[in-house]
Parts: C-alpha cells; sequence; structure tokens
C-alpha cells in the first residue's frame, strides 16, 4: 500500500514510529489514513524487528487534531457506524497487539487524537501536548473508544467532566490526573520518548509482551466489543440529528454552533 497520511521510521533499533502526517489539517484522521494505519500497525505487528511501536504526529503542532471533521460531516448514520468501526480497529490493534505501543503526544491530541493516545499502553506528552474531547461541542459523542477508555486512566467522574464539558487540559494537568505518564520539554521530547522505547525493547521480547496480555485481561478489555460495538452505534444513530449537522458545519464555517436544546436526536 502507498502511504500518504502516515511516515513509518525506524530511528532506533527494534523502534517502529508510526507518524500521521497531514499538516494541513493538523494531523486530523480521514477513512484513508484510518486505512492506513491500521496496515501499518498490522504489519509492525508481524514484523520480529520491531519490539515497540511508537505512534506520534508530524510537525509541532497537533498529535492528532481528532477525526476529519470535514469528512465527517456529511456521514449518515450508517456511514457513522462504519467510519467508527474503522476507528475501532485501529484502536483495537494498539490496545491489544502483542508489542508495548506508546503515544508520544507532541501537540493536539483531541478527540480521536486522545482516544488514540488512550488505545495505547501509556502516554508521554512534551510540554505543548493538549488534550480534550470536544465531540459534544460537535453533536456527536466520543466514537474511538473514548466512552470508556478514558475512565480506564482517570476515572469515571473525570472522564465524564472531561467529555461533558469538552474542556482542554495542558499536559501539567494530563500528567496530575493520570493521563500521562510523564511530561517532557519539546527540546527534549524525542531523545526521553526513544530512550524510553529502546529501555523496553531491551529487556525480554517474550515477558513484555506476555504480561501486556495479561494486564489487558486484568484490567478491563473484557466486553470490548460490546462496548465498542455499542458506541459505534450510538454515534452513528447521532448522525441522523441536526446537532451533528449544525456542530459540524459551524466548525467548518468557522462560527459557534447553535444547537437545539432538549429536542430529540
Ligand atoms: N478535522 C478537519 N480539519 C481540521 C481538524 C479536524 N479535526 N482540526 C483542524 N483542522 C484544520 C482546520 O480546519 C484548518 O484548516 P484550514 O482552515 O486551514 O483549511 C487547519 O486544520 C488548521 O486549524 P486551525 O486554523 O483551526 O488551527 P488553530 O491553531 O486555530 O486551532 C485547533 C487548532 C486544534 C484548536 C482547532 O483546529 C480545532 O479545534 N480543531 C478541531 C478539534 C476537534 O474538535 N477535534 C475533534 C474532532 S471530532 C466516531 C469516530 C470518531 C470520533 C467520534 C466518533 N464514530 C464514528 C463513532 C471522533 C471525533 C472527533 O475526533
Amino acid at each position: 500500500m502507498t502511504l500518504k497520511n502516515i511516515i513509518l521510521e525506524t530511528i532506533a533499533p527494534g523502534i517502529g514510529i508510526i507518524k500521521i502526517s497531514r499538516r494541513e489539517a493538523l494531523n486530523a484522521l480521514n477513512t484513508e489514513t484510518l486505512h492506513e494505519m491500521k496496515t501499518a500497525l498490522q504489519d509492525y505487528a508481524q514484523n520480529p524487528e520491531i519490539r515497540v511501536v511508537v505512534l506520534t504526529g508530524d510537525g509541532d503542532k497537533s498529535f492528532i487534531a481528532g477525526a476529519d471533521i470535514a469528512e465527517m460531516k456529511d456521514k449518515s448514520p450508517d456511514d457513522g457506524v462504519i467510519f467508527s468501526q474503522l476507528g475501532h480497529d485501529v484502536t483495537k490493534l494498539l490496545e491489544l497487539m502483542n508489542k508495548p505501543t506508546i503515544a508520544a503526544v507532541n501537540g493536539y491530541a483531541l478527540g480521536g487524537g486522545t482516544e488514540m493516545a488512550i488505545a495505547c499502553d501509556f502516554i508521554l506528552a512534551s510540554d505543548k501536548a493538549v488534550f480534550g474531547q470536544p465531540e459534544v461541542g460537535l453533536g456527536i459523542i466520543p466514537g474511538f473508544g473514548g466512552t470508556f477508555r478514558l475512565a480506564k486512566y482517570v476515572g469515571y467522574p473525570r472522564a465524564k467532566e472531561l467529555i461533558y464539558s469538552g474542556r482542554r487540559i495542558k499536559a501539567d494537568e494530563a500528567y496530575t490526573i493520570g493521563l500521562a505518564n510523564h511530561v517532557y520539554p519539546a527540546a527534549d521530547f524525542w531523545t526521553k520518548v526513544i530512550e524510553l522505547a529502546q529501555s523496553i525493547s531491551q529487556q525480554s521480547f517474550s515477558a513484555v509482551s506476555r504480561t501486556k496480555q495479561l494486564m489487558n485481561e486484568f484490567s478491563e478489555t473484557s466486553g470490548l466489543n460490546f462496548k465498542l460495538d455499542a458506541e459505534a452505534h450510538a454515534f452513528g444513530r447521532l448522525f441522523g440529528s441536526a446537532d451533528q449537522k449544525e456542530g459540524m458545519g459551524a466548525f467548518v464555517e468557522k462560527r459557534k454552533p447553535a444547537f437545539q436544546g432538549l429536542k430529540k436526536e
């Protein structure tokens, strides 16, 4: 597959980097990018040379600014379900693949960006990182696993506050609430990320891999498919709503949305 939206790098032995590269849209995820990520992750999972996978964003401004709103705006409810399921294929690979996955969050990680990060085993943040789940301000819900994975990191009350309010948080707050394991100055960020990734890659691969599998089983992946399916269908239904059309239309037209209050979906 020719890669147009992601860059694959192996700048250190054993470390496979996936860099989302759509700078013109702050690395927002469109369908094509998600397909490329899925293929790359499947390849890394099979590649015996790769022992640790790092997900990051191209440029110094954004990790992933969410799903691509311009592409999503006119989706039908059925298209919404299909899009969400593709995102789920990617987050499941990050979460369940037999190798550690690290999110190196170097800027905006909003919506689907935070959701990709929390599907990884852990998050390293540059001091420029900004996290948030702004979906409700677009008339939709988090659709790539955010309705349950964020709570795994920060607990339900904090996850609910962040999702209901759409409030963005900076790296220091992300660290304080347990979303990011470490925050590093942007100037040292890559050195620190690679240092940690390499220290993991030098351990026994089979022991690390087995530990990941067990820790996933002991934490919350039971019922994973049920949760993802419920989320995809709830998300898809919102694509029939006036609020979704208004929320995404307002973003594209660079204005504030006027939602409909208590009217039905
Ligand atoms: N999609 C498309 N384009 C985006 C984008 C996005 N998410 N984010 C930024 N861009 C584009 C902007 O439209 C702009 O394009 P031009 O106008 O230059 O053509 C360019 O990137 C630069 O953005 P700004 O001009 O806005 O840059 P600023 O520095 O002023 O602001 C920002 C940066 C990151 C604060 C701002 O761009 C922003 O608020 N972006 C949107 C962030 C956001 O709301 N993200 C969440 C998207 S919704 C599901 C599947 C997925 C999801 C949910 C459900 N299912 C199917 C179940 C996930 C949804 C989301 O992620």
